[in-house]
C-alpha cells in the first residue's frame, strides 16, 4: 500500500504518475520533526536488517553504514567516500522484520544518514518543508518496489539495436576516426551496432551544428553509415553558447527561455563552447522549444543521443573568476605561507560547480521566480524530458535512443541514464554491478558503466572483465576519456578474445531485450540482489558480487587483476555455464561456496534448474538478428 503525504506547497515534479489523495505530513508514520526549516524523519534498524535504494550512487547495494546526498553533481572521481553521483534518486526501503519504503519527492537537497551518525539509526533531512513523501509497504521488497514502480510509470524502452555494442570515445574528431572505429571492428570481426560522436562533432560545441569540416555532408554520412549497419550517437549538452548569430541562442535569448539572475538578465556560466546560457526546462514551453530542435539531429538521420553536463556542470562565471584573479593578484610578491598557498589553490579548483553560481540561478515556474537550488536535482531530468517529449510525439515510443548524466525519479519513462564519468578501475566493476539493482527500483532499466573505465588508462584485462559484466547491462558501451589509452576492442593484442565476448552479448540479446520489455511491462526489476530472492539464506543477504538477473539466471563477474577466476555464492543448485564466442561449457553445481575459474575470454552465467536461456547464433548488427 502507497500513501501520500504533503507538506507545504510541493513544486510538481512530475515523478509520480499515479493519484492518491494526501494526508498531512503530521500523519507520516516515521518519527519527524522540523528543525530550522529542515523536515527530518529517522527509523531505527535491528543490525541485520538491510537498506537499498538510492539508485546511481556510491557505495554498497545495502547503503548502511554512511551518509549520502542528493544533489546531481558532476565529480569525475567516483571514489566510495563521495556521497553523490549524477542522479538524485530519492527511494530507500527497509527490509528487516519491518519492510516499507520511502520515496521524498522534492527537488532540493536531502541527507540521507544511514547508519552512520549512529550504527542503527536512519535520519533523513530534506532540506526544506515543500514536498511530497510517499510511504510503501509490503511483505516483500519485490512487491515493495512494483507498488512504487507502478506509481512512477512504466520504463523507457529502446530501441531493438540500443542492445547492440557500443564504441565511443572522446573523440573520433571526425568522420575518418569514425570510419577507422568501424573498419577495425569489421576487421576483427567484432559486432557493432553504434558509433558515438562526443562533443567535437559540433562546430564549437555549439548544441544542434556539425562541424562541416569535421563531418562534411553529414546527412549523407550518416545514412552511409546506417547502410553499414551502424547508428550514430551525438552528444547533446545542457549549456548553449552564447553567440551572436547562433541560431539557438538568439532564439532562447529573445523568448526569454534561459535561465536568469535575480536581476532578470540571462545566467551565464562557462562551459566548453565558454560562456554559456541554460535552458530553463522547468518551464514547458521551453521544453517544446528546446526538444523540437533535436529535429535538426532526426532530419539527419540521427536516431540515438545521449544527453551530458545536465546537472548542470558549469566550469566557472565571470563573477567567480573575477574575484578569483582579485585574490590572486592581491597576493602577487607575498610569501605565501601554507593557508595562502592552498587557500588560492582552492579557489581555482572551486571554481567548477560552484553553489554561489547555483545560487545566482532562477527559473521561471508558473511566474514565479524559483532559484536553482529549491529545483537543482530536476534540472537534467528535464532536459531529457524535452527531448523525451518531441520523440514521444514525432516518433512514437521505443524508436530513438537516449540516456542523460543526471536523472531525476519520473525521466526513466522516457530515458536511460549511464554512469557518468567512471575510472579504469577494478573497484568500478563492481560499482557498475551494484548500482544496477538500485538504478532498477527506481525506474531506470536502460543504463550501464563506461565500460573499460573512462578516465585514465585501461588494461587488456580489465577491458574483458568489465565488459563480460557489460554484456549483461542494458546499455553495453565502451567509452573512455581524452587523452588516455585507446580502448577500442582491437587496441589490444588478440581481438578475438574481444570477439568471444561481444559474441556472447549478440547471443543473448532476444533472451535480454525480452526480460527487459517484461521487467518494464511489469515494473519490474531487471537485476535484483540476492536478498530479495532468498530472504531467509543469511549468505545470500549479504552478497555483493552477484546479482539475480530476471526469472531465469544469476550474474557474477570476476572482478579482480590477475585472479583466474572468483569466488561464488550459489543460494541454489545451478547450470554455470561458460560462455564464449559460439562455445558453450556447462557444469551442474550444487548450492554452496565454490572457486569458479573464468579465462579472460569467457562470460560466466549461472541458470537455475528448470529455466532456460535461448542462445542465438552471433551476427554483426542486431540488423542481422532476424527477430521483431
Ligand atoms: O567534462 O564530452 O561524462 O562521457 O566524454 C567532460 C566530454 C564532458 C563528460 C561525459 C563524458 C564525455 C565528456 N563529458
Amino acid at each position: 500500500m502507497i500513501t501520500k503525504y504533503t507538506s507545504g506547497n510541493p513544486i510538481n515534479t512530475e515523478a509520480v504518475e499515479e493519484h492518491f489523495d494526501a494526508f498531512s505530513t503530521e500523519e507520516f508514520p516515521l518519527n519527524h520533526y522540523i528543525k530550522n526549516g529542515k523536515f527530518i524523519f529517522e527509523f531505527d534498524m535491528q543490525p541485520d536488517d538491510i537498506v537499498y535504494g538510492l539508485g546511481e550512487a556510491p557505495r554498497g547495494i545495502n547503503k548502511r553504514g554512511w551518509i549520502y546526498e542528493s544533489c546531481c553533481t558532476d565529480d569525475p572521481f567516483h571514489t566510495e567516500t563521495k556521497s553523490s553521483l549524477y542522479a538524485a534518486h530519492n527511494f530507500i526501503m527497509l527490509n528487516g522484520i519491518r519492510k516499507f519504503g520511502v520515496f521524498v519527492d522534492f527537488p532540493a537537497r536531502i541527507r540521507w544518514d544511514i547508519g552512520y551518525t549512529l550504527q542503527n539509526k536512519t535520519t533523513v533531512t530534506i532540506e526544506g518543508t515543500d514536498f511530497d513523501i510517499y510511504f510503501i509497504t509490503g511483505d516483500k521488497p519485490i512487491d515493495i518496489v512494483r507498488q512504487f514502480r507502478a506509481a512512477i510509470g512504466k520504463s523507457y524502452v529502446p530501441p531493438l539495436w540500443a542492445f547492440g555494442y557500443q564504441q565511443s570515445r572522446w573523440s573520433y574528431h571526425n568522420s575518418d576516426a569514425v570510419d577507422r572505429v568501424i573498419e577495425k571492428y569489421n576487421e576483427a570481426q567484432i559486432p557493432l551496432d553504434c558509433v558515438y560522436l562526443d562533443i567535437d562533432y559540433m562546430d564549437h560545441y555549439k548544441d544542434f551544428t556539425i562541424s562541416e569540416e569535421a563531418f562534411p555532408h553529414f546527412k549523407e554520412y550518416v545514412s552511409e553509415k546506417r547502410r553499414q549497419g551502424i547508428h550514430l550517437i551525438p552528444i547533446i549538452d545542457a549549456g548553449v553558447k552564447k553567440e551572436d548569430g547562433y541560431e539557438i541562442y538568439e532564439e532562447g535569448k529573445e523568448k526569454g527561455y534561459f535561465c536568469k539572475k535575480a536581476d532578470g538578465s540571462d545566467f551565464e556560466a562557462g562551459v566548453w563552447p565558454g560562456m554559456c546560457c541554460f535552458p530553463d526546462f522547468l518551464d514547458p514551453e521551453v521544453r517544446e522549444w528546446f526538444g523540437g530542435k533535436y529535429k535538426v539531429l532526426t532530419d539527419m538521420g540521427i536516431d540515438g543521443f545521449w544527453n551530458d553536463m545536465n546537472e548542470p556542470a558549469l566550469f566557472y562565471s565571470a563573477e567567480g573568476i573575477e574575484s578569483a584573479l582579485e585574490k590572486a593578484t592581491k597576493l602577487k610578491g607575498e610569501n605565501l605561507d601554507l593557508s595562502k598557498f592552498f587557500g588560492l589553490k582552492d579557489t581555482f579548483a572551486g571554481l567548477s560547480n560552484n553553489q554561489n553560481d547555483y545560487a545566482s540561478m532562477y527559473h521561471n515556474i508558473g511566474s514565479k521566480q524559483v532559484n536553482h537550488q529549491c529545483v537543482h536535482n530536476i534540472y537534467g531530468a528535464n532536459m531529457t524530458k524535452a527531448a523525451g517529449e518531441y520523440f514521444a510525439k514525432e516518433f512514437g515510443e521505443g524508436k530513438i535512443l537516449m540516456f542523460s548524466r543526471a536523472s531525476y525519479i519520473g525521466a526513466h519513462r522516457s530515458s536511460g541514464i549511464w554512469f557518468g564519468d567512471n575510472h579504469s578501475w577494478w573497484s568500478h566493476i563492481l560499482l557498475c554491478l551494484k548500482m544496477l539493482p538500485s538504478a532498477n527500483m527506481c525506474g531506470f532499466l536502460y543504463c550501464g558503466s563506461d565500460l573499460g573505465g573512462f578516465n585514465e588508462n585501461a588494461t587488456r584485462d580489465l577491458v574483458l572483465r568489465f565488459l563480460a559484466l557489460g554484456v549483461f547491462t542494458p546499455l553495453m558501451r565502451n567509452h573512455s576519456a581524452l587523452g588516455t589509452r585507446d580502448q577500442e576492442c582491437y587496441s589490444f593484442e588478440n581481438p578475438e578474445d574481444f570477439r568471444d565476448i561481444i559474441q556472447v552479448r549478440y547471443r543473448l540479446i532476444p533472451y535480454l531485450y525480452n526480460a527487459f520489455r517484461k521487467a518494464s511491462k511489469n515494473n519490474d526489476m531487471l537485476f535484483r540482489p540476492l536478498s530479495f530472492d532468498y530472504p531467509d539464506d543469511s549468505i545470500a543477504r549479504e552478497c555483493e558480487t552477484q546479482l539475480m538477473l530476471s526469472e531465469e539466471c544469476m550474474i557474477a563477474p570476476v572482478y579482480e587483476q590477475n585472479a583466474k577466476g572468483r569466488m561464488v555464492y550459489l543460494p541454489e543448485n545451478m547450470t554455470f555455464l561458460r560462455l564464449s564466442g559460439e562455445r558453450v561449457k556447462k557444469q551442474e553445481l550444487e548450492r554452496g561456496v565454490h572457486y569458479i575459474e573464468v579465462a579472460l575470454n569467457e562470460v560466466p552465467l549461472f541458470v537455475k534448474k528448470g529455466k532456460e536461456v535461448p542462445l542465438v547464433k552471433p551476427v554483426m548488427r542486431t540488423a542481422e538478428l532476424n527477430i521483431l
